[in-house]
């Protein structure tokens, strides 16, 4: 039995709740410059067109729910015997709305909110400005609390930690192309891990993975949770 599952999931498992993904045809990154609203440069530059940028999503997120591909995540974590990790690319809450409880947000939360100045965070107002202070060293410098193109992802140390002890190593919904996440693959292989990997179609690193299912998550991932939840 796969008793450590580590699960790396992308965009791809909140597209069919209808929050964008980044690379595909009319995503995120096609219509906004990542350079103006993913970098620490792009804040320093206009931080009220990267706040405009983030409180939209926000709102999208707000209004979204969890789709069936969550659930069964959230399900897998449950009744799983052994242990379940769910590290997410994504900004969204919706694997914790599903009931995921072992989530590490890699690139950080959509929900929550950073000083710039001193590291304080906090939850996120629905709609934040430039203007915003800092609830702990009044600052106006607060931030979404996104890990941004150039910085160092969170709880980088955890997550190498987890893949080293993993016995499986699951990626979702994500294409492959933001590194260090998608060299995750890589580091599941080089421990001797089995590697799948479920997507709507390949992604950049397919050829790494031991086995490659492809389908719309909604569908693939409940099939997928409950073959392993009855031990096949
Ligand atoms: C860092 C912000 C270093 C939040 C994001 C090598 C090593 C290390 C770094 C680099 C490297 N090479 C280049 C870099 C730099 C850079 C990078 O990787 N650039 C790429 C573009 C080449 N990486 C970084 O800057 C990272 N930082 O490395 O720091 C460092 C070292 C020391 C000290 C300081 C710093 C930081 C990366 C994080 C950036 N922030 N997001 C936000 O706005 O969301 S990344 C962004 O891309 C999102 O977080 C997103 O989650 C992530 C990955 O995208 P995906 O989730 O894969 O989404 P995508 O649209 O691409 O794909 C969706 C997939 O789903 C598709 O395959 C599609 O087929 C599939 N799909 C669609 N619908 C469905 C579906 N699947 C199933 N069902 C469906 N219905």
């Amino acid at each position: 039995m796969d008793n450590r599952i580590v699960i790396l999931t992308g965009a791809g498992v909140s597209a069919e709740s209808g929050l964008g993904t980044f690379r595909d045809k009319g995503g995120i990154w096609t219509k906004y410059d990542l350079a103006e609203v993913a970098t620490p440069e792009g804040f320093q530059r206009d931080p009220g067109k990267v706040h405009e940028f983030y409180n939209a999503r926000r709102q999208n997120c707000a209004q979204a729910s969890p789709n069936a591909a969550h659930a069964a995540l959230a399900r897998l974590e449950e009744r799983h015997l052994g242990d379940v990790l769910i590290v997410t690319q994504n900004v969204d809450d919706l694997h914790e709305r599903a009931g995921s409880r072992r989530v590490i947000h890699m690139h950080g939360r959509l929900m929550r909110a950073l000083c710039a100045a001193c590291g304080e965070t906090w939850d996120a107002a629905a709609v934040m400005s430039p203007e915003d202070a800092c609830p702990q060293c009044r600052a106006q410098v607060t931030r979404p609390d996104i890990v941004w193109f150039g910085e160092m992802p969170y709880q980088m140390d955890e997550i190498y930690e987890a893949l080293g002890d993993a016995d499986l190593f699951v990626s979702i919904g994500t294409s492959g192309q933001v590194y260090p996440a998608a060299g995750f693959v890589q580091e599941a292989r080089m421990a001797g891990i089995r590697t799948l990997e479920l997507n709507l179609e390949p992604s950049d690193g397919t050829s790494a993975f031991d086995e490659v299912r492809h389908g719309q998550a909604t569908d693939i991932i409940p099939s997928w949770v409950d073959e392993v939840l009855s031990g096949r």
